[in-house]
């Protein structure tokens, strides 16, 4: 008995990808047809390339995540017996006919990624799946924010924005999905963004030895595939294709303190003014849901906050800026302002039936804005102008994935998606985005000129166009510090550069040394807020004791001091993509240590300092340095890397290290952000072989006046072998802070620098807990003896320093 094709598919539990039956060039690459499929290939740049199949008559179109253009005459095309092959400098992609089935390989003739043979991209029923052969000791790192280990070989993933109070650390899925991954083996890497918003799997040889796979559960299959000579690299490219970070506020990089919540006023100003009084750097205050009317968005409660202006004036008065909780869930209340507009603009989610849908959240029953429709997302920024007409310039969305209790927003929900209309089968994904936009857009847009700090839950591929991300309602245990820190890593691996945790714990309650370890680390995160959950204990930085206190200080004093190499790193994030916390995968891919389950957490912290998350319980803990030299910050003392290094981590210092060659600016100790920093810039400069350049950034950091040329740019050029340090004449014209700079030199022998001058005074980059410290007479091995320095004055014309 003969079966044709579509019986075939009926009788059969999945069908796969048939025969090439014709195709044709066109401008970016090619199109063309298998019996029941249509597929395209197109080239985007040398180094990504877009594969899209369908089994309708067309292709539908993501509006959301992908902000590049497809180009053309940047590949070749050539056809041969079996084959057809779309080339650019970069990549190969062979396309075998009969089976239609897609081969990735580099320049050289490598496979980095082939189809199944088999399956190759199959459907079953509606959800489409592209089967990939796994390769010999493939790993996988990326994937957004994903709970796991760093190496997700072995593990599957769903995307489907969920709310998860107190997530497991093996917990899937939770707030935000980025279907981004990248692959590595063979001394290669390849990365793989899945462009559809339907719920979407992942599979990384999980329950199989055979393949890894990527389907959605309805839609195209439609995946870029990215390669170039590094993960950095890589990650860049993503970050072209789907969108660079804007330049937040620097304010918005200081500490941040918030609380679930702060209220009535005076206890938002005591808040504020402890962080003055105890000498405490901190730049915002948070307020959560508290500060609302039951619960209201765009209310205040009368009683708790009587004059919201005025305190918002003390507090910037006081060096703070305010950050305030968004949520989307508008109350179904007669009277309630933005209720009655909002019904009747017609703006809010519906059912098939047309009747508003109603969720249950904090206010009680609501309605919630349809953020995919233009506008709804006009009338959120319309509403917005009464937290912006305060003065309020930092915004928190959450509960957008959407939460309802319940949590099981109806599938048959009906969204505009801007025109295309979708159900919640495939805008649940992105509407959190979609609200974040809304938000920074519109807040952007009310803030005439000044650049609004916008923070997000749940988001998707793009959100770092939008706002920063937080991994929502961790615990408060070693685990969930450590986890947070590869999440931090894999999202940096995803595009999102500015990412952070709520440090501390948000749910259970910290002991003092696990938040003394936490607010270690968050010193070196993007994003650096201390937040904890409704009814547990206090969790400012001065609530856990003395000695606490003293470890927060210095880390956040420390966090401030390296304000200038930190605005360096989000200025090339927001250029280039790449990350501020940067998993070592990216710039030690092929090191198999670096994926060991002992040092997965690792990262490092902008370009040459390295941290080691080490857990509350450790005083001695065994890590692993990459190649190359590496000086403990705190006492610079030299370690060989390319081993595994036994430290000592007493809770007053966390394992971190600069990396020979490094070049870290520095500034003078501030309270925040906003106060004018000594006129003489730190320029900490470290012995080491190779040549490094540091590009070093400053601008007014409050306004976009920096797009057009209000900006100081220069690089500092380090040549070992020349003994020079060189800082090129300056770009923009905005005027420097710093007058001066004072250059110290890490690792060289004094008698090595006599044309140099010796320090009078011990260098510290944390003061030493002289009551605390359990090292008693050693304390002196945290901080520097004696470095050699030179002084310069910096102007805009090149400057250049060498020593004999
Ligand atoms: O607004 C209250 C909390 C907030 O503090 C937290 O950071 C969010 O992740 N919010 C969730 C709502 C409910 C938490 C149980």
């Amino acid at each position: 008995m003969i079966i044709n094709k579509s019986e075939k598919r009926a009788l059969s539990r999945s069908a796969a990808l048939g025969s090439l039956t014709n195709y044709q060039t066109t401008e970016c690459g090619l199109v063309g047809k298998t019996d029941q499929e249509l597929f395209e290939v197109q080239v985007y740049s040398a180094s990504t390339i877009r594969v899209r199949i369908t089994q309708n008559d067309e292709f539908n179109e993501l509006k959301y995540s992908v902000v590049s253009q497809a180009q053309s005459s940047l590949h070749q095309i050539k056809e041969e017996t079996d084959t057809i092959t779309v080339s650019t400098s970069l990549i190969s992609l062979e396309i075998s006919k009969a089976p239609l089935r897609f081969r990735f390989l580099d320049r050289e003739g490598n496979v980095l990624n082939e189809d199944d043979t088999a399956f190759g991209t199959s459907w079953q029923g509606e959800q489409v799946t592209t089967y990939k052969k796994l390769q010999a000791e493939e790993k996988f790192i990326g994937l957004g924010e994903k709970t796991g280990p760093l190496n997700k070989r072995g593990w599957g993933f769903q995307n489907w924005n969920t709310d998860h109070f107190g997530y497991g650390t093996e917990a899937d899925p939770i707030y935000c999905s980025v279907p981004f991954y990248i692959g590595v083996h063979s001394g290669r890497s390849y990365g793989i963004f899945l462009n559809n918003s339907f719920k979407t799997h992942f599979n990384f040889g999980a329950s199989n030895n055979r393949f890894s796979s990527f389907s959605a559960d309805a839609g195209d299959m439609d995946y870029f595939f990215i390669h170039d000579d590094s993960v950095t690299q890589i990650v860049s490219a993503y970050s072209t294709l789907t969108g660079k970070m804007t330049l937040p506020p620097k304010w918005s990089l200081g500490y941040q303190q918030c609380r679930y919540s702060y209220y009535p006023d005076k206890e938002v100003l005591s808040t504020a003014q402890n962080f003055r009084d105890k000498e405490i750097p901190a730049d915002v205050i948070v307020l959560d849901i508290h500060y609302m009317e039951k619960y209201k968005i765009f209310t205040w409660d009368g009683e708790r906050f009587p004059d919201p202006e005025s305190m918002i004036l003390k507090l910037k008065s006081l060096g703070f800026e305010v950050v305030v909780m968004c949520d989307p869930g508008i109350k179904i209340e007669k009277g309630y302002e933005a209720y009655e507009n909002g019904l009747e603009q017609d703006l809010f989610i519906k059912y098939p039936d047309g009747t508003n849908y109603e969720g249950q959240v904090w206010p009680g029953w609501c309605h919630f804005p349809d953020f995919t429709s233009q506008k709804a997302r006009d009338w959120w920024q319309n509403q917005l102008k009464t937290y912006t007409a305060l003065g309020i310039e930092g915004y928190w969305n959450d509960m957008n994935e959407i939460a309802t209790w319940g949590q099981t927003l109806p599938e048959l929900i009906e969204f505009d998606f801007d025109g295309d209309s979708a159900s919640t089968r495939n805008a649940r994904n992105v509407y959190g985005m979609l609200m974040a936009k809304s938000t920074f857009e519109g807040t952007k847009e009310n803030l005439n000129g000044k650049r609004p700090f916008n923070l997000t839950r749940a988001g998707f591929a793009g959100i770092q166009r939008y706002a920063a991300v937080w991994t929502g309602d961790n615990v408060a245990s070693d685990e969930h510090m450590l986890l947070g820190m590869r999440m931090l890593n894999s999202m940096g691996l995803s595009g999102i550069p500015f990412a952070g945790f709520d440090t501390g714990g948000f749910v259970g309650n910290a002991t003092e040394e696990l938040f003394a370890r936490w607010i270690s680390m968050g010193a070196f995160t993007p994003f650096f807020r201390g937040h904890s959950n409704v009814n547990t204990r206090d969790s400012e930085p001065w609530a856990y004791g003395e000695h606490t206190e003293e470890i927060s200080r210095n880390y956040i004093n420390l966090r401030y001091r390296l304000m200038p190499y930190l605005y360096a790193m989000f200025y090339e994030a927001s250029e280039s993509g790449i990350p501020i916390n940067r998993s070592l995968a990216m710039d030690y891919t092929h090191d198999e240590k670096v994926y060991d389950q002992a040092y997965e957490n690792e990262f490092l912290f902008g370009d040459s300092i390295l941290v080691a998350p080490v857990s509350s319980q450790k005083v001695i803990e065994k890590i692993y340095l990459p190649e190359g030299k590496w000086y403990d910050l705190f006492t610079d003392s030299c370690y060989e890397g390319g081993k595994e290094t036994i430290v000592e981590c007493p809770i007053e210092k966390l394992p971190v290290f600069a990396k020979e060659s490094a070049i870290i600016p520095m500034q003078s100790k501030v309270s925040t952000t906003k106060e004018t920093p000594h006129e003489q810039l730190e320029i900490h400069l470290y012995n080491g072989e190779a040549d490094n350049s540091f590009v070093y950034y400053e601008d007014d950091g409050t306004s976009y006046d920096f797009e057009g040329g209000g900006f100081h740019q220069r690089t500092m050029h380090f040549s070992p072998k020349q003994k020079t340090l060189t800082l090129t004449q300056t770009k923009g014209d905005y005027k420097s802070v710093f007058s001066k700079a004072r250059i110290y030199f890490h690792g060289y022998d004094m008698k090595e620098l006599n044309t140099l001058k010796t320090g009078q005074e011990d260098y510290r980059f944390i003061h030493p807990l002289t009551d605390f410290d359990p090292l008693g007479d050693s304390i002196s091995d945290y901080y520097i003896p004696k470095l050699p320095y030179t002084d310069i004055n910096l102007g805009i014309n090149e400057i250049k320093i060498s020593w004999s």
